[in-house]
């Protein structure tokens, strides 16, 4: 490794030690060492649909059965899908951290699944399940669906419990995001390609509360040239190494 980048991630190693409160923000990219295709990667697409095409709420009137098929799809995908070294990473980081935050963008789960405790999931679970009438919200990881589109006991349309483009973030998950980040001594950016609002507005958030933020991404991001240290490699070789005390 070229000494810059050895001196720059050593440096790196020495902030995330010495920081007592900790926040994390990950994209689809912590998950794509899982076998989890990405958004914006090659294996985002579905039956040529672009991901920001489906998961809206006008995709979902206009064809409720097309969209069930395509999370249908999904949901197979992660089933098979296990936590990798990145996602362990975090649980044995979490473990030291007096104060520490997981908020993720990534609904595949695999952060609860690897043992991750203080998780914020900005845009819902794909596993939980959500009522179009009565609001109810249900977990049900049956691997196929058995019906689709699915239903909920009252009856009605069913859809998956997850935030769709032009629709809010729940109710009290961004504000307690915020505070996280504003509270934490240093800030770990993980596999996002931060186009997403306002989910990726928590970088210049932190960036402008001179919390050290440190971005791991092999590809270059629309902040890497403004954050403290970007590691420019694959999450699931630079987390355990930047985390093994
Ligand atoms: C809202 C759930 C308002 C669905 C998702 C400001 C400016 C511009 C636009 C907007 C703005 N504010 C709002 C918008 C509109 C919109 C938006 O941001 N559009 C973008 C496309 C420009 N935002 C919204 O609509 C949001 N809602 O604003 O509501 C409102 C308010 C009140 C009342 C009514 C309305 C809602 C956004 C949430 C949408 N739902 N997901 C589902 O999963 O089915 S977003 C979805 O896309 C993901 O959750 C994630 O957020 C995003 C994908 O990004 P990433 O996860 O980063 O994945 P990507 O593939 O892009 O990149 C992967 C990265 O990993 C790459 O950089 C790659 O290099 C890297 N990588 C690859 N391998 C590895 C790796 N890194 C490390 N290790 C590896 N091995
Ligand atoms: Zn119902």
């Amino acid at each position: 490794m070229p000494e810059a980048r050895k001196k720059e991630s050593q440096e790196a190693r020495g902030w995330i030690e010495a920081a007592d409160s900790v926040a994390v923000l990950t994209g689809a990219g912590i998950s794509a060492e899982s076998g989890v295709p990405t958004f914006r990667g090659t294996g985002g697409l579905w039956r040529s649909f672009r991901p920001e095409e489906l998961a809206t709420p006008e995709a979902f009137r206009r064809d409720p059965k097309l969209l069930w098929e395509w999370y249908n799809w999904r949901r197979e995908l992660i089933s098979k899908a296990l936590p990798n070294p990145g996602h362990k990473a975090l649980v044995e980081l979490e473990s030291r951290k007096p104060r520490f935050t997981l908020i993720t963008q990534n609904v595949d789960g695999l952060h609860d699944l690897a043992g991750s405790k203080n998780v914020l999931k900005l845009h819902g679970d794909i596993w939980q399940i959500r009522c179009t009438k009565c609001g109810k919200s249900w977990t049900d990881r049956r691997v196929p669906l058995p019906d689709l589109p699915a239903h909920c006991d009252c009856g009605a349309l069913a859809r998956p419990d997850i935030v769709w483009f032009g629709e809010p973030l729940p109710a009290g998950i961004w504000s307690r995001a915020a505070d996280a980040v504003e509270d934490a001594r240093l800030f770990l950016v993980v596999g996002t390609s931060a186009v997403v609002y306002p989910a990726a507005d928590l970088i210049p958030l932190a960036l402008a509360r001179k919390v050290k933020v440190i971005e791991i991404n092999p590809d270059e991001t629309p902040f890497s040239a403004e954050v403290d240290c970007a590691l420019a490699g694959p999450a699931g070789e630079i987390l355990p190494r930047l985390v093994a005390s």
